[in-house]
Protein backbone atom coordinates (compact mmCIF):
# COMPACT_ATOMS: atom_id res chain seq x y z
CA UNK A 1 0.00 0.00 0.00
CA UNK A 2 1.31 3.59 -0.80
CA UNK A 3 0.08 7.00 -1.40
CA UNK A 4 1.42 9.64 -2.86
CA UNK A 5 1.47 13.53 -1.89
CA UNK A 6 3.56 16.87 -3.00
CA UNK A 7 5.22 14.05 -5.56
CA UNK A 8 6.77 12.25 -2.11
CA UNK A 9 5.71 8.32 -1.92
CA UNK A 10 4.63 7.19 1.28
CA UNK A 11 4.39 3.23 2.19
CA UNK A 12 1.82 2.87 5.00
CA UNK A 13 2.98 0.68 7.70
CA UNK A 14 1.97 0.57 11.06
CA UNK A 15 5.83 0.68 11.87
CA UNK A 16 6.41 3.67 9.62
CA UNK A 17 6.36 6.33 12.47
CA UNK A 18 7.57 5.16 15.51
CA UNK A 19 11.00 4.34 16.71
CA UNK A 20 11.81 0.65 16.95
CA UNK A 21 13.42 0.97 20.48
CA UNK A 22 9.76 1.50 22.03
CA UNK A 23 8.46 -2.14 22.69
CA UNK A 24 5.37 -0.62 23.94
CA UNK A 25 4.40 0.84 20.17
CA UNK A 26 6.40 -2.12 18.69
CA UNK A 27 4.45 -4.94 20.77
CA UNK A 28 1.06 -4.57 18.50
CA UNK A 29 2.64 -5.48 15.26
CA UNK A 30 5.87 -7.56 16.60
CA UNK A 31 3.82 -8.98 19.64
CA UNK A 32 2.54 -12.35 18.15
CA UNK A 33 3.84 -15.57 18.58
CA UNK A 34 6.28 -17.04 14.85
CA UNK A 35 4.71 -19.66 13.32
CA UNK A 36 7.00 -23.36 13.86
CA UNK A 37 8.48 -23.56 11.20
CA UNK A 38 9.45 -27.34 11.93
CA UNK A 39 7.04 -28.12 14.16
CA UNK A 40 8.37 -31.91 13.64
CA UNK A 41 11.61 -31.68 14.33
CA UNK A 42 13.59 -33.17 17.55
CA UNK A 43 16.64 -31.34 18.24
CA UNK A 44 19.26 -33.35 19.59
CA UNK A 45 23.15 -31.44 21.21
CA UNK A 46 25.49 -33.58 21.75
CA UNK A 47 28.66 -32.72 23.80
CA UNK A 48 31.77 -32.36 22.46
CA UNK A 49 33.39 -32.75 25.60
CA UNK A 50 31.70 -34.63 27.39
CA UNK A 51 30.65 -37.40 24.94
CA UNK A 52 32.95 -36.63 21.51
CA UNK A 53 36.28 -36.63 23.07
CA UNK A 54 35.53 -39.99 24.64
CA UNK A 55 36.18 -41.65 21.32
CA UNK A 56 34.83 -44.88 20.40
CA UNK A 57 33.82 -46.01 23.96
CA UNK A 58 31.24 -43.54 24.16
CA UNK A 59 30.14 -42.54 20.43
CA UNK A 60 29.21 -46.03 19.03
CA UNK A 61 26.72 -46.51 21.92
CA UNK A 62 25.20 -43.01 20.93
CA UNK A 63 25.37 -43.64 17.41
CA UNK A 64 23.62 -46.97 18.29
CA UNK A 65 21.22 -45.45 20.09
CA UNK A 66 20.50 -42.70 17.29
CA UNK A 67 20.18 -44.93 14.74
CA UNK A 68 17.06 -47.11 16.39
CA UNK A 69 15.82 -43.53 16.88
CA UNK A 70 15.38 -42.66 13.09
CA UNK A 71 12.00 -44.61 12.62
CA UNK A 72 10.56 -42.85 15.67
CA UNK A 73 11.83 -39.13 15.03
CA UNK A 74 12.93 -36.81 12.65
CA UNK A 75 16.64 -35.37 14.52
CA UNK A 76 18.94 -32.22 13.82
CA UNK A 77 21.56 -33.65 15.82
CA UNK A 78 23.89 -30.91 16.60
CA UNK A 79 27.78 -31.53 18.02
CA UNK A 80 29.77 -29.16 20.40
CA UNK A 81 33.19 -28.30 20.02
CA UNK A 82 35.76 -29.91 22.74
CA UNK A 83 39.24 -30.23 24.10
CA UNK A 84 40.57 -29.34 20.15
CA UNK A 85 38.56 -25.79 21.47
CA UNK A 86 39.69 -25.32 24.88
CA UNK A 87 43.14 -26.11 23.44
CA UNK A 88 42.86 -23.43 20.99
CA UNK A 89 41.54 -20.59 23.38
CA UNK A 90 44.76 -21.08 25.49
CA UNK A 91 46.95 -20.64 21.96
CA UNK A 92 44.51 -17.91 21.19
CA UNK A 93 44.74 -16.16 24.28
CA UNK A 94 47.97 -16.20 24.88
CA UNK A 95 48.58 -14.63 21.52
CA UNK A 96 46.28 -11.91 22.45
CA UNK A 97 43.84 -13.12 19.58
CA UNK A 98 40.11 -11.19 19.80
CA UNK A 99 36.75 -12.71 20.88
CA UNK A 100 35.79 -12.54 16.92
CA UNK A 101 38.55 -14.35 16.00
CA UNK A 102 38.93 -16.86 18.29
CA UNK A 103 34.67 -17.75 18.03
CA UNK A 104 34.91 -18.77 14.56
CA UNK A 105 38.16 -21.03 14.82
CA UNK A 106 36.67 -22.57 18.00
CA UNK A 107 33.16 -23.39 15.98
CA UNK A 108 35.10 -25.03 13.49
CA UNK A 109 36.00 -27.95 16.01
CA UNK A 110 32.13 -28.65 16.28
CA UNK A 111 31.79 -28.57 12.72
CA UNK A 112 34.82 -31.32 12.76
CA UNK A 113 33.05 -33.57 15.41
CA UNK A 114 29.67 -33.59 12.92
CA UNK A 115 31.19 -34.51 10.37
CA UNK A 116 32.40 -37.22 12.43
CA UNK A 117 29.47 -38.59 14.13
CA UNK A 118 27.77 -37.73 10.68
CA UNK A 119 30.52 -40.14 9.02
CA UNK A 120 29.24 -43.16 11.34
CA UNK A 121 25.52 -42.58 10.48
CA UNK A 122 25.90 -42.31 6.36
CA UNK A 123 24.31 -46.16 6.19
CA UNK A 124 21.08 -44.82 7.30
CA UNK A 125 21.19 -41.66 4.81
CA UNK A 126 22.37 -39.14 7.38
CA UNK A 127 24.92 -36.49 6.11
CA UNK A 128 26.21 -33.15 7.91
CA UNK A 129 24.86 -30.34 6.70
CA UNK A 130 26.52 -26.78 6.51
CA UNK A 131 25.23 -23.85 8.78
CA UNK A 132 23.70 -22.25 5.28
CA UNK A 133 21.29 -25.47 4.61
CA UNK A 134 20.27 -25.16 8.40
CA UNK A 135 19.25 -21.55 7.83
CA UNK A 136 17.49 -22.18 4.13
CA UNK A 137 17.09 -26.01 3.46
CA UNK A 138 16.56 -27.82 6.22
CA UNK A 139 12.98 -29.17 5.06
CA UNK A 140 14.07 -30.46 1.96
CA UNK A 141 16.78 -32.36 3.65
CA UNK A 142 14.91 -33.90 6.02
CA UNK A 143 12.39 -34.98 3.53
CA UNK A 144 15.31 -37.28 1.83
CA UNK A 145 16.54 -38.61 5.08
CA UNK A 146 15.26 -38.89 8.56
CA UNK A 147 18.17 -37.00 10.47
CA UNK A 148 20.83 -34.61 9.24
CA UNK A 149 23.68 -33.62 11.52
CA UNK A 150 24.94 -30.02 12.05
CA UNK A 151 27.58 -28.04 14.10
CA UNK A 152 25.53 -26.84 17.73
CA UNK A 153 28.06 -23.24 17.30
CA UNK A 154 26.03 -20.36 16.42
CA UNK A 155 28.01 -18.68 13.37
CA UNK A 156 28.68 -15.27 15.92
CA UNK A 157 32.06 -15.00 14.12
CA UNK A 158 33.78 -11.77 13.95
CA UNK A 159 30.50 -10.22 15.94
CA UNK A 160 30.50 -12.20 18.81
CA UNK A 161 30.24 -10.21 21.50
CA UNK A 162 33.09 -8.39 23.17
CA UNK A 163 32.38 -8.89 26.71
CA UNK A 164 34.62 -11.41 27.73
CA UNK A 165 37.93 -12.95 25.88
CA UNK A 166 36.19 -16.42 25.60
CA UNK A 167 32.95 -16.57 23.45
CA UNK A 168 30.22 -16.25 25.43
CA UNK A 169 27.57 -18.07 22.36
CA UNK A 170 29.15 -21.52 22.29
CA UNK A 171 27.22 -24.85 21.22
CA UNK A 172 24.21 -25.20 24.05
CA UNK A 173 23.45 -21.64 23.17
CA UNK A 174 23.49 -22.44 19.49
CA UNK A 175 21.41 -25.34 19.59
CA UNK A 176 18.65 -23.61 21.52
CA UNK A 177 18.71 -20.66 19.28
CA UNK A 178 18.09 -22.96 16.43
CA UNK A 179 15.71 -25.01 17.69
CA UNK A 180 13.60 -22.12 18.96
CA UNK A 181 13.72 -20.36 15.55
CA UNK A 182 12.80 -23.36 14.33
CA UNK A 183 10.07 -23.81 16.36
CA UNK A 184 11.06 -27.59 16.98
CA UNK A 185 9.25 -29.97 18.98
CA UNK A 186 11.43 -30.29 21.52
CA UNK A 187 15.71 -30.11 22.13
CA UNK A 188 17.65 -32.75 24.56
CA UNK A 189 21.20 -31.93 25.88
CA UNK A 190 22.84 -35.17 25.95
CA UNK A 191 26.24 -34.57 28.87
CA UNK A 192 27.95 -37.06 30.79
CA UNK A 193 26.27 -36.14 33.98
CA UNK A 194 22.68 -37.13 34.82
CA UNK A 195 21.21 -33.94 34.67
CA UNK A 196 22.02 -30.15 36.52
CA UNK A 197 23.48 -30.16 40.26
CA UNK A 198 23.45 -27.77 42.87
CA UNK A 199 27.12 -28.24 42.16
CA UNK A 200 29.41 -29.97 40.04
CA UNK A 201 29.17 -33.68 40.63
CA UNK A 202 32.58 -34.15 39.01
CA UNK A 203 34.50 -31.69 41.12
CA UNK A 204 35.77 -31.04 44.45
CA UNK A 205 32.42 -30.41 46.61
CA UNK A 206 31.35 -33.31 44.17
CA UNK A 207 30.15 -35.97 46.86
CA UNK A 208 27.73 -33.20 48.06
CA UNK A 209 26.31 -32.35 45.14
CA UNK A 210 22.65 -33.02 44.75
CA UNK A 211 20.77 -33.31 41.18
CA UNK A 212 17.44 -30.79 40.57
CA UNK A 213 15.52 -33.01 38.67
CA UNK A 214 13.10 -29.74 37.46
CA UNK A 215 14.51 -26.31 37.68
CA UNK A 216 13.82 -22.77 35.38
CA UNK A 217 15.98 -20.51 33.56
CA UNK A 218 15.34 -18.00 36.34
CA UNK A 219 16.56 -19.88 39.14
CA UNK A 220 19.82 -21.23 37.32
CA UNK A 221 20.73 -17.43 36.71
CA UNK A 222 20.90 -17.32 40.02
CA UNK A 223 22.88 -20.07 40.89
CA UNK A 224 26.39 -18.78 41.84
CA UNK A 225 28.51 -21.62 40.98
CA UNK A 226 29.56 -23.77 37.40
CA UNK A 227 26.65 -25.13 35.22
CA UNK A 228 27.37 -27.93 32.45
CA UNK A 229 26.35 -25.68 30.01
CA UNK A 230 27.35 -22.19 28.62
CA UNK A 231 26.07 -19.37 30.60
CA UNK A 232 24.46 -17.29 27.56
CA UNK A 233 22.04 -20.14 27.04
CA UNK A 234 20.20 -19.07 30.12
CA UNK A 235 20.00 -15.64 28.55
CA UNK A 236 18.44 -16.64 25.34
CA UNK A 237 16.26 -19.17 27.34
CA UNK A 238 15.00 -16.05 28.88
CA UNK A 239 13.72 -14.43 25.64
CA UNK A 240 12.75 -17.83 23.70
CA UNK A 241 9.13 -17.97 21.89
CA UNK A 242 8.56 -21.71 21.21
CA UNK A 243 10.57 -24.17 23.49
CA UNK A 244 9.40 -24.16 26.64
CA UNK A 245 11.87 -26.44 28.06
CA UNK A 246 14.91 -28.35 27.59
CA UNK A 247 15.98 -31.46 29.51
CA UNK A 248 19.82 -32.04 30.15
CA UNK A 249 20.28 -35.87 30.18
CA UNK A 250 23.22 -38.53 30.39
CA UNK A 251 24.41 -39.47 27.21
CA UNK A 252 26.92 -42.49 28.54
CA UNK A 253 23.86 -44.46 30.11
CA UNK A 254 22.04 -46.39 27.62
CA UNK A 255 18.48 -45.50 26.59
CA UNK A 256 18.00 -41.92 28.26
CA UNK A 257 18.23 -40.24 24.87
CA UNK A 258 15.33 -42.32 23.91
CA UNK A 259 13.42 -42.34 27.25
CA UNK A 260 13.30 -38.29 26.95
CA UNK A 261 12.66 -37.85 23.07
CA UNK A 262 9.64 -40.03 24.12
CA UNK A 263 8.41 -37.68 27.01
CA UNK A 264 9.90 -39.18 29.90
CA UNK A 265 11.57 -37.13 32.39
CA UNK A 266 14.98 -38.80 33.01
CA UNK A 267 17.41 -35.98 33.44
CA UNK A 268 16.91 -32.47 34.25
CA UNK A 269 14.23 -30.21 33.09
CA UNK A 270 15.06 -26.53 32.57
CA UNK A 271 12.47 -24.33 32.04
CA UNK A 272 12.25 -20.96 29.96
CA UNK A 273 10.67 -17.69 29.31
CA UNK A 274 8.87 -19.22 26.44
O1 LIG B 1 33.34 -26.17 7.72
O2 LIG B 1 33.31 -28.15 9.96
O3 LIG B 1 29.49 -23.36 8.45
O4 LIG B 1 28.42 -25.90 8.68
O5 LIG B 1 31.72 -20.69 12.49
O6 LIG B 1 31.81 -20.56 9.54
O7 LIG B 1 34.28 -21.01 11.67
O8 LIG B 1 31.81 -22.44 7.83
O9 LIG B 1 34.39 -19.69 8.69
O10 LIG B 1 28.87 -23.48 5.60
O11 LIG B 1 29.74 -21.28 7.10
O12 LIG B 1 34.61 -25.58 10.05
O13 LIG B 1 34.32 -21.85 6.85
O14 LIG B 1 33.72 -22.24 9.46
O15 LIG B 1 32.22 -26.06 11.44
O16 LIG B 1 30.80 -22.54 10.82
O17 LIG B 1 30.76 -25.02 7.05
O18 LIG B 1 32.58 -28.45 6.69
O19 LIG B 1 32.36 -19.83 6.84
O20 LIG B 1 30.19 -27.58 6.08
O21 LIG B 1 31.55 -23.07 5.16
O22 LIG B 1 28.87 -20.78 9.73
O23 LIG B 1 31.11 -26.81 8.71
O24 LIG B 1 32.00 -24.60 9.46
O25 LIG B 1 32.97 -23.35 11.80
O26 LIG B 1 29.79 -25.07 10.74
O27 LIG B 1 30.76 -24.46 13.11
O28 LIG B 1 32.41 -26.17 5.11
MO1 LIG B 1 32.91 -26.36 9.63
MO2 LIG B 1 31.40 -24.33 11.39
MO3 LIG B 1 31.71 -26.79 6.74
MO4 LIG B 1 30.06 -25.17 8.87
MO5 LIG B 1 32.61 -21.57 11.11
MO6 LIG B 1 30.36 -23.10 6.55
MO7 LIG B 1 30.22 -21.64 9.03
MO8 LIG B 1 33.18 -20.97 8.06
P1 LIG C 1 31.04 -28.77 24.55
O1 LIG C 1 29.90 -29.43 23.85
O2 LIG C 1 30.95 -27.31 24.58
O3 LIG C 1 32.36 -29.29 24.14
P2 LIG C 1 30.06 -30.28 26.83
O4 LIG C 1 28.67 -29.78 26.88
O5 LIG C 1 30.31 -31.61 26.25
O6 LIG C 1 30.95 -29.18 26.12
P3 LIG C 1 31.07 -29.40 29.42
O7 LIG C 1 31.04 -27.99 28.95
O8 LIG C 1 32.34 -29.92 29.96
O9 LIG C 1 30.65 -30.43 28.29
O10 LIG C 1 29.92 -29.57 30.51
C1 LIG C 1 29.66 -30.82 31.14
C2 LIG C 1 30.38 -30.91 32.44
O11 LIG C 1 30.01 -29.84 33.29
C3 LIG C 1 30.06 -32.14 33.26
O12 LIG C 1 30.91 -33.20 32.91
C4 LIG C 1 30.27 -31.69 34.70
O13 LIG C 1 31.50 -32.17 35.23
C5 LIG C 1 30.40 -30.18 34.60
N1 LIG C 1 29.55 -29.42 35.54
C6 LIG C 1 29.91 -28.23 36.05
N2 LIG C 1 28.96 -27.74 36.86
C7 LIG C 1 27.94 -28.64 36.86
C8 LIG C 1 26.67 -28.68 37.49
N3 LIG C 1 26.23 -27.70 38.28
N4 LIG C 1 25.87 -29.76 37.24
C9 LIG C 1 26.28 -30.76 36.43
N5 LIG C 1 27.48 -30.77 35.81
C10 LIG C 1 28.32 -29.72 36.00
Amino acid sequence: MSATTHGIKHVTSPLARQTLLDSDLTRPVAGGRPIKLLPWLQVVKIGGRSILDRGAEAILPIVDELRRLLPEHRLLILTGAGIRARHLYSVGLDLGLPVGSLAPLAASEAGQNGHILASLLAPEGVSYVEHPTIANQLAIHLSAARAVVGSAFPPYHHHEFPGSRIPPHRADTGAFLLADALGAAGLTIVEDVDGVYTADPTGPDGAKAQLLRETSFADLAKHQGTLPFDRALLEVMATARHIARVQVVNGLVPGRLTAALRGEHVGTIIRTGA
